[in-house]
């Protein structure tokens, strides 16, 4: 089974944030999560590198675009290495090949009929790489999101006319639960209930000379966003690579509310005009927030992602993430939050129960006890317990609430320490009844391991030393392998190790909002 996950191809105007990281990290944390499933995943991110907003800081930087953008794409490539994020390909919309792609299919739109030289004038907004209406605008007529007025552009450009495609479009997502979480489609049906104005497809080069010339005219380049949305096609290959296709029909793309509208009305639209078919599912969350503001280089707001994963762990960080943000719903970056969710949730409840489980074998049995021996009441109620949250952990999962996931999960975490509590296998081994600790400390083991797996894809690193540990080989992890309860090797020797998650001090809660290097 295959499926496609895509990332937004980030602007390369300023260097990543928190806000980056986030969707970039969701989409590694699903991938993994497939794999282990034994799906073949094919994930797509990338750069963003045309447009007014790129020329424009490279003039502000006094650089060459090309030079500005070489090195900006490359800072994002180095922080998805630094959080080793499993994507496929890297696009970059300058490489040759994705602009053969784009003017082809200018080149073929036009050939339809699709598009009109027409004058127009507007208010456009360089944040967004778009004009807005006037519902997009708050009272003082600044942009909503950029908090700045946009500017008014008059002129003569190619038009393509989105409202021949209107009607279709309202009846596929009316049909189609394409767009999670189901307000968004609403969102989008509800903006869908008028008419929908041309979407202008080029730029005058002497306004815009940095972008991808129009095939049909010199004097033209093509609109940023035309451009960008075809990286999700050119990146698997489209049209020359027959594996496209296949990859395409199980196309998810991930995205924040701020770019709703160009890929549930504008994309949608470009393909049904290509004759392509949709992609399968849009996936949108929500901002995160700095004191209620969104997070961004426009507002300069922004939380450097290697800086606190450095301070605190990159596992942290992603189980933060993952935690803290209901899916679709915008979410606070605080730092007593992240504090609170690595002391209580990773150090206390996880860490801990695997310290005491691992100290109490090194120190008692040294490798693995064995399960032979009666199981009472209480252990059958902790097997069926974890066995339940696992159960609903992967659908959850499946079902992209991953903040429902983790807490169902925890919830299990917190029901074994209750376990080992209520059975004492200090206190058994202090009467002599080693056979009896034996069998608790090895289910506990048994819950351990299946954690570790279920949250390898959350918390990779925490995985791989725990899984280790447990003499089981990383290689050849596989999600049935949770189920599985005879694949610990009672010949391993545990040894307790370090705590998995340290707690956090207090002092160390100093910590400054990074300020954004451009605007
Ligand atoms: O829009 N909270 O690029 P971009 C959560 N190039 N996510 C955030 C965020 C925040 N505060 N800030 C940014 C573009 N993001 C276009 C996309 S795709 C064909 C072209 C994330 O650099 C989120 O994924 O402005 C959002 O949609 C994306 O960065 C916007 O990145």
């Amino acid at each position: 089974m295959r499926i496609y996950f895509t990332t937004p191809i980030y602007y390369v105007n300023a260097y990543p944030h928190l806000g980056h990281a986030y969707t970039t990290i969701v989409v590694d944390v699903l991938t993994r999560f497939f794999k282990l499933k034994g799906w073949e995943v094919f994930f797509l991110t990338g750069t963003d590198e045309h447009g007014d907003k790129i020329q424009k800081t490279a003039k502000e930087k006094n650089k060459e675009p090309k030079e500005l953008v070489d090195e900006i794409s490359l800072a994002f490539k180095k922080t998805w290495e630094y959080f080793k994020i499993s994507y496929n390909y890297f696009i970059r919309t300058t490489s040759a090949s994705h602009q053969r792609v784009v003017q082809f299919l200018l080149q073929k739109l036009y050939d339809q009929g699709e598009f009109y030289l027409d004058e127009y004038e507007g208010y456009y907004c360089i944040g967004c790489e778009r004009f807005l209406t006037s519902k997009e605008l708050d009272e003082k007529g600044e942009c909503l999101d950029h908090k700045v007025v946009p500017i008014y552009v008059k002129e003569k450009n190619y038009f393509f006319n989105l409202e021949k495609y209107r009607s279709w479009l309202k009846d596929y997502l009316f049909r189609n639960e394409v767009i999670y979480p189901e307000f968004y489609r609403e969102e989008v049906l509800n903006l869908l209930e008028e008419e929908l104005p041309p979407l202008c497809i080029s730029r005058p080069k002497n306004r815009l000379s940095w972008g991808i010339e129009l095939p049909f005219d010199k004097e033209y380049v093509t609109y940023v966003w035309f451009d960008a949305l075809i990286n999700y096609l050119t990146g698997i290959g489209y049209p020359e690579n027959p594996e496209w296709e296949s990859w395409w029909k199980k196309a998810h793309h991930f995205i924040a509310k701020d770019i709703l509208k160009p890929h549930a009305i504008y994309w949608p639209i470009m393909l049904k005009a290509m004759g392509l078919p949709m992609y399968k599912k849009l996936l949108v969350h929500g901002y995160w927030l700095v004191d209620k503001l969104k997070m961004s280089k426009s507002l300069g707001n922004i939380i450097d992602p290697i800086e606190i994963s450095e301070k605190y762990g990159r596992d942290q960080l992603r189980y933060f993430l993952l935690r803290e943000m209901a899916f679709g719903y915008d979410a606070e970056f605080n730092f007593s939050n992240f504090i609170l969710r690595i002391n209580a949730d990773l150090a206390n409840d996880y860490g801990n129960l695997v310290y005491r489980t691992f100290s109490l074998i090194e120190k008692h049995f040294k490798t693995i006890p064995d399960r032979s021996g009666n199981l009472e009441v209480l252990d059958e109620e902790f097997i069926q317990n974890i066995t339940q949250a696992l159960k609903e952990y992967e659908e959850l999962f499946l079902s992209f609430q991953f903040h429902k996931a983790l807490e169902r999960l925890w919830q299990a975490i917190r029901s074994a320490n209750v376990y080992i509590d209520r059975c004492a296998p200090w206190e058994l081994i202090k009467k002599g009844y080693q056979e009896r600790a034996g069998i608790v400390l090895r289910l506990l083991t048994e819950g351990i391991k299946s954690f570790a797996i279920a949250l390898y894809p959350v918390t990779p690193e925490a995985s791989q030393i725990l899984l280790k540990t447990l003499g089981l080989n990383i290689d050849q992890l596989h999600w049935d392998l949770v189920w599985n309860f005879s694949a610990l090797s009672c010949s391993t020797v545990i040894s307790k190790g370090k705590p998995l998650f340290p707690r956090v001090e207090i002092e160390k809660l100093t910590h400054s909002v990074a300020k954004s290097s451009s605007s």
